[in-house]
């Protein structure tokens, strides 16, 4: 493969010239053709390439290629050992259901040398998936029976790992839900002010102290076995699942990065925290920022559904918690981030993470503007599981 065939004039910024060194590295059909930045993750640098099968008007191949984040993910190795294990057991699940095993679990592309990642000459980590065709993942919800769909397939994926053997999961990112631990990383952040940007964000900053009491609501719940661990995704945003194009049908739940031993209820919240948002993540105008109870009551009713009567009572009564306590922490870490450098999160302009920070302070305050409505929401489908 030569820089003549693949497309790096579409390859944006810093960290790419291994590359065509990695592509070479895994066993994919036909010849690469192009190569180029997919998606809007904030962690790892996601690429798709295609390749040709040299056949006149033949369609050639897709796959998804990613330089792993190992800032972020400091155990490349316990993580592929996860995503190899959790894949493998759901590509069972889903072929005992009848179910299509390319496009419904995300399948690892070896690499010739028999691997599931690569680690390139300067030490970066590389992996590649089968392309999902015909599906895709979305930035905001379009239809009250998209997100509907989206809440089955998390807790539906919530229920298939119920069976999944935590002991064999490394933890990918200690503490990643903490709040409280994140809470103390916050304040050390302010302390330090690396970058001296603190002085202007004193409201920001306010808002985060004044709820210092709740930080801790869930994982006391958690701690004092209230709420059981179970193996969750972490990282449910509505991107990191893709919708079949037609039927709009949830086909894959993806971005494995995450997943280990955590809570239910975080995994509701942070879906919530992103899709239920009137405005998307990072929007500059507040005024358009607001928790959709239409979205939150379609997502409470798909997500038990999907996890099929396996949440408690009590997991339910704190679903409007997982909420809010994931957009305050998730506001806590940009914030965090803004502080420290923004060498975390990637970001696209200058006061990006801190946009993003405001966006979820102001999500956060709807949300207690609406708190009685949300727990009515939960308390109902409590009511109605008992009925
Ligand atoms: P990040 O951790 O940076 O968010 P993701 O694993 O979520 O990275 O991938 C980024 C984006 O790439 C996803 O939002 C999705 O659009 C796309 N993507 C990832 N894996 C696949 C796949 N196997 N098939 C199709 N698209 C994919
Ligand atoms: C990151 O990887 P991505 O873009 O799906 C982050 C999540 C945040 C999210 C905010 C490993 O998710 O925790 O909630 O950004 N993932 C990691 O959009 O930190
Ligand atoms: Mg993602």
């Amino acid at each position: 493969m030569g820089g003549k065939i693949v497309d790096y004039q579409m390859i944006a910024q810093g960290a790419c010239e291994k590359i065509e060194e990695a592509v070479n590295q895994f066993c994919v059909e036909g010849k690469p053709s192009e190569c180029r930045r997919y998606g809007s993750g904030h962690i790892n640098d996601t690429f798709l390439l295609c390749t040709t099968d040299g056949e006149p008007g033949g369609e050639g191949h897709r796959y998804i290629l990613q330089r792993m984040n190992t800032l972020v993910f400091k155990d490349p190795k316990g993580l592929m050992q996860n995503i190899s294990g959790v894949t493998a057991f759901l590509r069972e699940q889903v072929a005992k259901a009848g179910g299509d095993v390319q496009r419904e679990v995300l399948t690892l592309v070896k690499t010739k040398g028999g691997e599931d990642y690569y680690v390139d000459s300067s030490g970066l980590c590389w992996r590649m998936y089968l392309f999902i065709t015909d599906a895709a993942g979305f930035d905001t919800v379009e239809s009250e029976e998209d997100f509907y769909r989206s809440a089955e397939a998390f807790g539906h994926f919530q229920k298939l790992l119920d069976q999944y053997p935590v002991s064999s999961l490394t933890e990918t990112i200690p503490d990643f839900h903490n709040t409280p631990k994140r809470y103390e990383t916050f304040c050390r952040a302010v302390e330090e002010d690396a970058c001296g940007r603190a002085r202007d964000v004193g409201s920001e900053i306010a808002f985060v102290t004044d709820r210092k009491e709740q930080m801790s609501i869930v994982m006391d719940k958690l701690n004092s076995g209230e709420i059981p661990w179970r193996v969750t995704h972490n990282d449910t945003k509505l991107n990191n699942i893709l919708l079949d194009n037609r039927t709009k049908r949830a086909v894959c739940v993806i971005d494995l990065d995450t997943v280990m031993p955590g809570t239910a209820v975080f995994d509701f919240g942070d879906s919530i925290r992103f899709g239920a948002n009137t405005a998307e993540e990072d929007e500059k105008d507040l005024s358009r920022v607001s928790l959709s109870l239409p979205l939150y009551e379609a997502y409470i009713k798909g997500f038990l559904e999907g996890c099929g009567g396996s949440l408690t009572d009590e997991e339910v009564r704190l679903l409007p918690w997982g909420a809010k306590l994931m957009t305050l922490e998730c506001g806590m870490r940009f914030l965090t981030d803004y502080l420290e450098g923004d060498k975390y999160f990637k970001v696209h302009r200058p006061g990006h993470n801190l946009d993003r920070a405001r966006t979820q302070f102001a999500l956060v305050a709807d949300m207690e503007r609406k708190w009685d409505e949300m727990n009515r929401l939960a308390e109902q489908m409590i009511l109605k599981e008992t009925l």
